[in-house]
C-alpha cells in the first residue's frame, strides 16, 4: 500500500521547494567570525562593497588603478564600487546581485545614488542582535569558520580565550604548514616548539605537538588546508611528508576529518590582493591516492576548476572515506551550483554536502544560502521528477530526509556529531 504522504507530480516542486526553504543549513566553510572578534568579524554595507569578488569587477568598469585604490579609505573604496558597480552600470553579475538582495531583504533601496541610507541603517545596529537577525534570514543554524592560527591578530583572540559561542564551529586552517612551512616554523619556534627548516623526527614530533595544542584550544569540527592546482600527492616536496608524518597522523589521532580545497592558483595578479587569486585545473588523482593511503581518515573535498567536479564525483564513488562539498568561490555562480548538484545528485545521491557560503561578510550569508537553496532547489526537484515519472511514490517524509541529510546531517555524520543523521 503506497505510503500516505505521497507527493502528487503537480506538487511536486513546491514541495521540494518548501522543505528547502525550511531546512537550516549548517554552514561548513566560512571567514565568519563572533562579534566578540572584534575587527575580525566584518558586516555592515561597506564591507559587503568592499567584498574583494566587487574589488576585482570594479577593475573592469573603472578606469582607477590598483595603486590608486588601496590608498582610498575603506568608505572612500566602498563609494567608488558603489557608484561604478550599482549606480554606473546594471548589477548583473552573482555578487553585484547578492549585495541587491541583501539590501531588499534588509529593507533598503539598491538604487540609491550613495551609501548614505545604507551606512545610517547598519550604524543603527548591534553586532550580536544583527548576527542572529541574518542567522534567521538565511535559515543557518550553525556555521564552521577558518581559524588560522599563524594569523597573529586571531592567535592573540584565542589565546586570552575570547569568548566563542557554540553555534561558531572551529576549523583548523594549516595552510602555512603544508604551503609556506619556513613561515609556519618560525609561529612554532616562536611559540616555543623545536622546529627547525628540515623535518627531523624532532621537528615532525613537535609540529603534531603544536597541532595537538591548537586542537585541544579551539576543539576543531576538521583541519584544513587550500592547495594550489599544481599540488600532487605524493611527491619528493616537504608537503607530501607533513602531509604523511604530521597532518594525516594527527587527523587519525584526533578521529578529525581532514578538508582538502584543492586549485587555487594565488596571486596571479598580485596587484588586486585578495582580489588576485586565480583557478586552475588540479589533479583529482592525487586525491584518490590520498584516499587510498588514509582508510583511517575522513576527507572534505572541494575543488575551484569546473573541470574537476565530474572526476571528484567519481573518486567519491570509489573512497567512502571522501565527501565532496560546496560550489566553491568561482563555482559560487547559480548556473554552475546547479550543474555541480545535478551532477552529484545523479552519480552520488543525497550522500554529499551541496554547499557552502564563503561568506567574508556576515550579511553575504542573506543572498549566498537564498541563491543557493534556489539552484539545489531546481536540481533537486529535477531528480525526483525523473523518478515520479518512472512511477516511484515519493513522500513528503523522503524530501525533508534527503534535505536534511545533504544540509546538515551528511556533515554531521562526518564531524562525529551524528544524533540527527539517518545513517
Ligand atoms: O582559501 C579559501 O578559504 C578561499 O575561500 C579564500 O581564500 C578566498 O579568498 C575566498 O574568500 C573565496 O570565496
Ligand atoms: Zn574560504
Amino acid at each position: 500500500m503506497a505510503p500516505i504522504d505521497v507527493v502528487a507530480p503537480a506538487e511536486l516542486q513546491r514541495n521540494v521547494e518548501e522543505s528547502i526553504q525550511r531546512t537550516p543549513v549548517i554552514d561548513i566553510h566560512t571567514h565568519l567570525y563572533p562579534a566578540s572578534f572584534r575587527g575580525l568579524c566584518l558586516w555592515g554595507i561597506d564591507e559587503l562593497v568592499n567584498y574583494h569578488y566587487l574589488v576585482a569587477e570594479l577593475f573592469r568598469s573603472s578606469s582607477v588603478s590598483p595603486e590608486q585604490f588601496w590608498r582610498l579609505t575603506k568608505s572612500q573604496q566602498a563609494d567608488l564600487i558603489w557608484d561604478a558597480l550599482f549606480v554606473k552600470n546594471t548589477p548583473l553579475s552573482e555578487a553585484t546581485a547578492g549585495v541587491v538582495a541583501v539590501m531588499v531583504k534588509l529593507g533598503l533601496d539598491p538604487c540609491q545614488p550613495n551609501l548614505k541610507q545604507a551606512r545610517e541603517y547598519f550604524a543603527s545596529l548591534s553586532a550580536e542582535k544583527h548576527i542572529e537577525h541574518v542567522l534567521n534570514l538565511a535559515n543557518v543554524k550553525e556555521l564552521v569558520m577558518t581559524n588560522d592560527p599563524f594569523n597573529p591578530t586571531e592567535r592573540a583572540m584565542w589565546e586570552r580565550n575570547e569568548p566563542c559561542p557554540g553555534n561558531f564551529h572551529r576549523a583548523l586552517r594549516m595552510d602555512p604548514v603544508l604551503n609556506d612551512w619556513g613561515k609556519a616554523r618560525q609561529v612554532m619556534t616562536a611559540a616555543g616548539f623545536k622546529t627547525s627548516e628540515d623535518l627531523t623526527p624532532q621537528t615532525v614530533s613537535e609540529a603534531r605537538r603544536f597541532l595537538d595544542l591548537w586542537i585541544a584550544r579551539l576543539r576543531p569540527v576538521y583541519l584544513a588546508v587550500s592547495l594550489p592546482c599544481t599540488f600532487t600527492y605524493p611527491d619528493e616536496s616537504q608537503r607530501t611528508r607533513l602531509m604523511r608524518e604530521v597532518v594525516f597522523p594527527t587527523c587519525e589521532q584526533h578521529g578529525i576529518p581532514f578538508a582538502l580545497m584543492i586549485g587555487v592558483s594565488r596571486g596571479v595578479n598580485p596587484a588586486l590582493r585578495d582580489a588576485g587569486d586565480g583557478v586552475g585545473y588540479a589533479d583529482t588523482a592525487s586525491v584518490e591516492r590520498i584516499c587510498l593511503e588514509n582508510p583511517g581518515v575522513r576527507f572534505l573535498a572541494t575543488m575551484l576548476s569546473r573541470e574537476n567536479q565530474h572526476a571528484l564525483c567519481v573518486a567519491a564513488r570509489k573512497f567512502s572515506n571522501l565527501m565532496p562539498f560546496g560550489c566553491w568561490w568561482f563555482l559560487n555562480n547559480p548556473s554552475i551550483v546547479r550543474e555541480i548538484t545535478s551532477e552529484r545528485l545523479e552519480l552520488l545521491g543525497a550522500t554529499t554536502i551541496p554547499q557552502h557560503s564563503d561568506a567574508r561578510i556576515l550579511d553575504q550569508l542573506i543572498y549566498k544560502w537564498a541563491h543557493s537553496r534556489r539552484m539545489i532547489s531546481g536540481a533537486l526537484y529535477e531528480s525526483y521528477s525523473h523518478l515520479v515519472a518512472d512511477g516511484y511514490p515519493l513522500t513528503r517524509g523522503q524530501i525533508d530526509r534527503d534535505v536534511e541529510r545533504m544540509f546538515s546531517g551528511n556533515f554531521r555524520h562526518w564531524v562525529g556529531s551524528a544524533e540527527h543523521s539517518a545513517h
